[in-house]
């Protein structure tokens, strides 16, 4: 088989964010832009020949395009075998458990997660290194320097190969290996939760997954409905569109507003969630009730010893920065660690590689544990089903008893999307520029206690992540914090982060909007949110 030497120049803009490389589709299908990244993931790993790596995405709008480029490229650049999920589907938990599972050199996702999918809207591609995680800031930082040097990539010519068949073939030297793509990800989670229970639990419960038409559809459909016996239509939405219905396959209350408001009618079943375009994420609701992500992982993290693959105990838990300190809470009273990490999953990787952590999450709905090295939508999903039958309680029940115990972490997240990247830049300068100087000052009635611009050092690797986040406290337990989104294809999108903590038993049933209300008054006086951005109100309130 011929390798061609295709010529080809830098192509700006290749500077993978928060998650791998997001652009719109059409920037991604533009000549020369898929192949020059795809050579600068190999060029910037140091080569991939005779490498195995994983290969699959969430289905979107390209994937299937994207994929027999891939392939052909990684023929042409002396591969040994490429393992694809059936379809090209796999999602991203499911992509680092086999990672993992095989010991491969690690594996190329296709995804833009929560973002919407079609020729109109986003496409995404990042590189999972072997231990199964999204590549760290080293890492990524040769595939960018990659980018701005390729002259060259390498490609074969052939037919595309048949990805709908479970089996093997071969293109020139490369093994295609295609797998099912629910398969051994449905028997790690077997060799986690009481599946007896879990089905025992349901036989007089309801509970009501939406996929959001993205990629956990086959796996709830297959794991909830086939092996734990969920009544058939439990898991809605659950067929893999490449435009995911047409909205964003972004599970929060605005997104997956049919599932919250079927959970806060008479009609609500017992429990309620949704995942993500690349099933990493989860919503968690009860009936009648939303869980706030960063309540969620202060839940699991106190009863995942429920669970027989948390049973000895958690050897610490992180979250990321701007995640309330609910989980904190926890973690002092178990005794374990608690690790604060910047934004992004792939911080993560080390606590957990080097047994710190077993529990992570963050507020934009990621939970995780050290059974991959993603979030992981579905795994939140069973833990949390794990939990309610193995205490016979409600969400509702299972919230209040926690925070009657560790107090409550109001909380809430207030995103401005699409913003001018100027107005964003100026709006983050401006605060940036005044951050000393506000302890003492009051604004909104609240003083501020301390103010900074958080930088991580990681504690296993030393490595330093700066600029990542701007934080404000308040005297009382306050919190503020105003970060960029690294996600976005459209402009800035400003995310403003507010909690505050109650442990008053008698106020615990506030609407976090209200009880947030001195909290999101004094974050816009102090950031001047309104005046910059021209808006008068969030576009996403979580
Ligand atoms: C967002 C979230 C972050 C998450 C990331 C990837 O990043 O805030 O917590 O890890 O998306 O999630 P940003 O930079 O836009 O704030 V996923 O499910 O989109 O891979
Ligand atoms: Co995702």
């Amino acid at each position: 088989m011929d390798v061609h030497t295709v010529a080809t120049a830098p192509i700006q803009g290749q500077k993978p964010g928060t998650s791998g490389l997001r652009k719109k589709t059409r920037v991604f299908m533009g000549k020369h832009f898929l192949e020059n990244y795809v050579q600068s993931i190999f060029d910037g790993i140091g080569g991939i020949e005779g490498k195995t790596l994983v290969v699959g995405g969430d289905g979107r709008y390209f994937n299937d395009r994207a994929i027999q480029v891939i392939l052909r490229m990684m023929a042409a650049n002396g591969a040994a075998r490429a393992i694809v999920g059936q379809n090209g589907l796999l999602s991203t938990p499911a992509a680092s458990n086999l990672i993992r599972q095989r010991g491969t050199d690690g594996g190329l996702i296709l995804s833009a997660s929560h973002n919407p999918g079609g020729p109109d809207e986003d496409f995404g591609l990042k590189y999972n290194t072997p231990n199964g995680g999204p590549a760290p800031e080293t890492i990524t930082d040769k595939i960018y320097a990659a980018t701005n040097g390729l002259t060259r990539y390498f490609m074969v010519e052939s037919e595309d190969v048949d990805l709908a068949t479970v089996g093997e073939t071969t293109l020139g030297g490369l093994t295609i290996e295609v797998v099912d793509p629910v398969e051994a990800y449905a028997a790690l989670m077997e060799r986690l939760f009481d599946m007896d229970a879990i089905s025992g639990w349901l036989k007089d419960h309801s509970v009501r997954f939406d996929a959001m038409h993205a990629v956990t559809g086959p796996y709830a459909k297959a794991i909830l409905e086939g092996r734990l016996g969920a009544a058939e239509g439990s898991v809605v939405n659950a067929e893999p569109k490449p435009d995911f219905g047409g909205g964003h396959p972004d599970p929060n209350p605005i997104w997956a507003k049919d599932l919250v408001d079927h959970m806060l009618s008479d009609a609500a079943p017992d429990f309620g969630a949704a995942s993500d375009g690349d099933g990493d994420r989860n919503m968690i609701l009860g009936r009648g009730l939303y869980v706030s992500p960063s309540d969620s992982l202060a839940l699991l993290a106190a009863q995942a010893h429920l669970a027989p693959g948390y049973a000895g105990g958690l050897k610490g838990v992180a979250r990321s920065m701007p995640t309330s300190a609910a989980v904190d809470r926890v973690a002092e009273a178990k005794g374990i660690a608690c690790f604060e990490t910047p934004t992004g999953w792939k911080f993560f990787g080390n606590l957990l590689d080097a047994g710190r952590a077993t529990l992570c999450g963050e507020e934009s709905a990621g939970t995780g544990s050290d059974h991959v090295r993603e979030k992981d939508g579905l795994w939140a999903v069973l833990l949390w089903l794990n939990i309610l039958a193995a205490t016979g309680k409600s969400v509702k029940d299972l919230m209040a008893e926690h925070w009657r115990t560790y107090g409550r972490n109001y909380y809430s997240r207030h995103d401005y999307e699409a913003v001018e990247t100027s107005a964003a830049n100026a709006l983050m300068d401006g605060l940036r520029g005044k951050l000393s100087s506000l302890p003492g000052t009051t604004a909104a009635g609240l003083t501020v206690e301390k103010a900074d611009e958080f930088a991580y050092d990681d504690p296993v690797d030393g490595s330093r992540a700066q600029g990542q986040g701007l934080r404000v406290w308040f005297e009382g337990g306050g919190r503020a914090v105003f970060r960029l989104s690294g996600t976005g294809t459209e402009g800035a999108t400003l995310r403003v982060y507010l909690e505050s903590v109650e442990t008053d038993p008698d106020k615990m049933d506030r609407d976090p909007q209200e009880a947030l209300s001195d909290v999101i008054a004094a974050a816009d006086e102090i950031a001047r949110i309104r005046e910059h951005t021209g808006r008068d109100a969030p576009d996403v309130i979580t």
